[in-house]
Parts: C-alpha cells; structure tokens; sequence
C-alpha cells in the first residue's frame, strides 16, 4: 500500500505540533519544529528544537534520515526561518544548501536581527525555492506559537501573561483563603503546561503567606523544570519564611526573587530586586520587567493574587490573558474577586480583550486574550 501524501498545510501543522515538544526546555530561543517530506510528499522525518544549546528543529529531522538519496528533491516545512548565523550552533540554512532539497517552507521570518531574512536569502541564493507561510489559521497558530520570542525580540522586553482560573461570577476562592479547587483536572493540568513556557512566575506576598504554593510543573517529563519565581512582596516581609517554604523544596534559592520597594537589603540567599515606585506610590510594574529583562527572565506568568492582578491591570503591561472559566457560583458574599482591587470609575476606561480563541478543557472553558491597544 502506497504511503500517505501529506498537503503541505498537514505538514506545517505537525511541524507545529513538533515544536510543542520544546516547550519548557528552550527559552529565550522559541520552539521550532521541522517536518520533511520526499520529493512525492511522504513523511521522511521530524525533529524539533530539544534544549537550548543544543541542536535545531531542522538538524533534529536531518538526523532522523539514514538514507540520504531520499533528500533528492524533498521538501522541508519549519515554523521559523532557518538560520544564518552562527550562535550556539551552526547556522541551518548552511546546512539546508548543502543538501538536494526542492524547497524549504518556513512559518515565519526570524525576528532575531542576526537571521532575519538572510537565511531564506541563503537558500535562494542555492537555488533552492524558499518561501514563508501565508496569512491565515496556520500562520495564527504560528504566530502564537512563537509569541513570547516575537515579542522579546521586537521590544527588548519582559512577555507578560496573567492567569486566572474563576467561577463563572469571576471569583478565584473564598475570602477566607480557601481556593482548592474552582477548575478542573483537564484545566489545570493545561495550566501546568502553559506554566512551564514561562521563565517565571509572579506572585503576590499575600498568595505566599496564604498557600505556600511550590509553583513547578508538575507534569510527567517536567520533573528537571525548573522555573524562577518573584513575589511582590512591597515591605519584605516574606524574606525571613522563603527557606522553609514550598517554593525553596523545588527551586534551589538562586531562583527566588524578592520584588521590594524598601525593607531589608539583604535576602539570606535569596535574590532582591529593588523596584521604583509609580505616581501613586506602589511598585512600578515597567520598572521590575526591567529589572526581570536585566536578570534574563524574558516572560512572565502572573498567577495572583488579587492585589497582584491588579497592579498589571493598572499597568496596562500585559500581552495575554490565559482565563478559565470553572461552570459554577461561587458568589460575592464570601467570594473573592480577581478584580476585587483593579477597577475604572467610566466605562469608557474599561480594558477591552481581543482574540477569543474559546477552547474546553473537560467541564471547563479556556480564553486566551490580549489587550487591545
Ligand atoms: C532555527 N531552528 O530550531 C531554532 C532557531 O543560540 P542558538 O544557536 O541556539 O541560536 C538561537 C537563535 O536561532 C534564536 O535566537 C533564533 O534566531 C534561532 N532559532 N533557528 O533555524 C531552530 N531554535
Ligand atoms: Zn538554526
């Protein structure tokens, strides 16, 4: 029986769903995902981004083909532009040329000014046909895929996402502190998901004090992760409790931020950032991204509490909204808000989201959004 033909839309899409597999293990690189196909349109390979440092998307899938003769006239889908230069590895679009390829498909341009355009421009220059996905779904999901990359390396800064999981009134617990749990397994198994594509995660002193949460992915495969946490902490009142805490039994001390606007200077192995503050005397939320970017940290994911929401709301500094929406009342007699400390006395004021992309997860619903400008 004759193999499957794959159209090249099935190809950039399982190229996509390769990239994923990076997810957690590459930043600040995005993931990237390359499938091959022969010069009829079987699948020869796949291969994706593993470990920053470590071998490209496009290397990964050449790798995985023992016969080289299947290369003549193949066809090469990648979710970002191969690259030209010479960083922690080999430029790809070096090793693509030197190959018999027909044509190379990327997703999109490689922002990184290094790259951008010149790998294509390799290509080309072989007389290998290049060319970059068109608008539509696909480029999308492309787009998003490597949204945090685009955006670190077009504005220098900090990617910041906040999640909220809720009832359907937009409560995220009760008052008295109990929050375990509004959403459900499905929902928050994807959130531990989404967590381990951020650098760090953000949380405010009063969440710490509250749950001593651990804040790690934990997800079959993850177990290595380890990602940064700050916590907004104004006074520094945290400091003395980190040692013993969750999040130290996770994450070695390094990996703690204390974000302060005055208190002690010194932080027993943990790290301080010093923030400015804003015209209203709290923390000045573009000054500590600042301070995240100067420290590498290049994306953030904001999990609360409310005081926490607030102040990014406040900000405007947010590119993504991850929402889940839990089919329950919790109601406003003993429930809190996660917008309980943010809000706009005219309507005209309100922030308005775009890009509704409603998924389920189990008996739950997912919104992804960004602020409209
Ligand atoms: C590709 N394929 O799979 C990835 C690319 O430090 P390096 O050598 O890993 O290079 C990182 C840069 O390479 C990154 O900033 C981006 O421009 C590009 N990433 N390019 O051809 C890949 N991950
Ligand atoms: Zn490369």
């Amino acid at each position: 029986m004759a193999e499957k033909i794959i159209s090249p839309s099935e190809a950039m899409s399982l190229a996509i769903s390769e990239a994923k597999k990076g997810h957690g293990w590459v930043s600040p690189n995005p993931v990237v995902g390359c499938v091959i196909l022969d010069s009829a349109g079987h699948l020869l390979s796949q291969g994706y981004h593993k470990k920053v440092g470590g071998p490209h998307a496009e290397i990964e899938a050449l790798r995985a083909i023992q016969d080289q003769t299947q290369l003549n006239g193949a066809q090469v889908f990648v979710t970002l532009e191969p690259c030209s230069h010479h960083g922690r590895t080999p430029p790809c679009a070096d090793a693509l040329s030197r190959l018999p390829l027909k044509e190379v498909t990327f997703g999109l341009l490689d922002p990184n000014p290094k790259v951008s355009g010149r790998g294509a421009a390799m290509l080309r220059a072989v007389g290998i046909k290049c060319t970059e996905w068109p608008a539509g779904a696909i480029k999308d999901e492309l787009n998003e895929l490597a949204e945090i990359f685009l955006y670190n390396q077009r504005e220098q800064k900090t990617f910041v996402s906040l999640k909220i999981a809720t009832s359907l009134d937009g409560r995220m617990g009760l008052k008295g502190g109990e929050s375990k749990w509004i959403t459900g397994e499905e929902a928050r198994e994807f959130s531990h998901l989404l967590r381990a594509q951020y650098d760090v995660v953000i949380i405010g002193k009063r969440t710490f004090l509250e749950d001593d949460p651990s804040l790690n992915v934990r997800l079959e495969g993850f177990e290595a992760h380890q990602n940064a946490v700050v916590i907004v902490d104004p006074r520094g009142e945290c400091i003395s409790k980190i040692a013993n805490s969750n999040l130290a039994k996770v994450r070695p001390l390094n990996k703690i931020f204390i974000a302060t606007l005055d208190g002690p200077s010194t932080a027993e192995g943990v790290q301080l950032l010093r923030v400015q503050k804003n015209a209203t005397g709290k923390m000045d939320i573009e000054h500590l991204l600042s301070l995240l970017w100067q420290n590498e940290l290049k994306s953030v994911f904001v999990e609360g509490g409310a005081h926490t929401f607030a102040g990014f709301l406040e900000s405007r500094l947010i590119q993504r909204l991850h929402l889940f929406l839990a089919p329950n009342l919790i109601g406003g007699a003993f429930g809190i808000s996660w917008t309980e400390h943010f809000g706009k006395e005219k309507l005209s004021d309100r922030l308005e989201f775009e890009k509704l992309s409603p998924v389920h997860l189990g008996r739950d619903l997912y919104l992804s959004l960004n602020l409209s400008k």
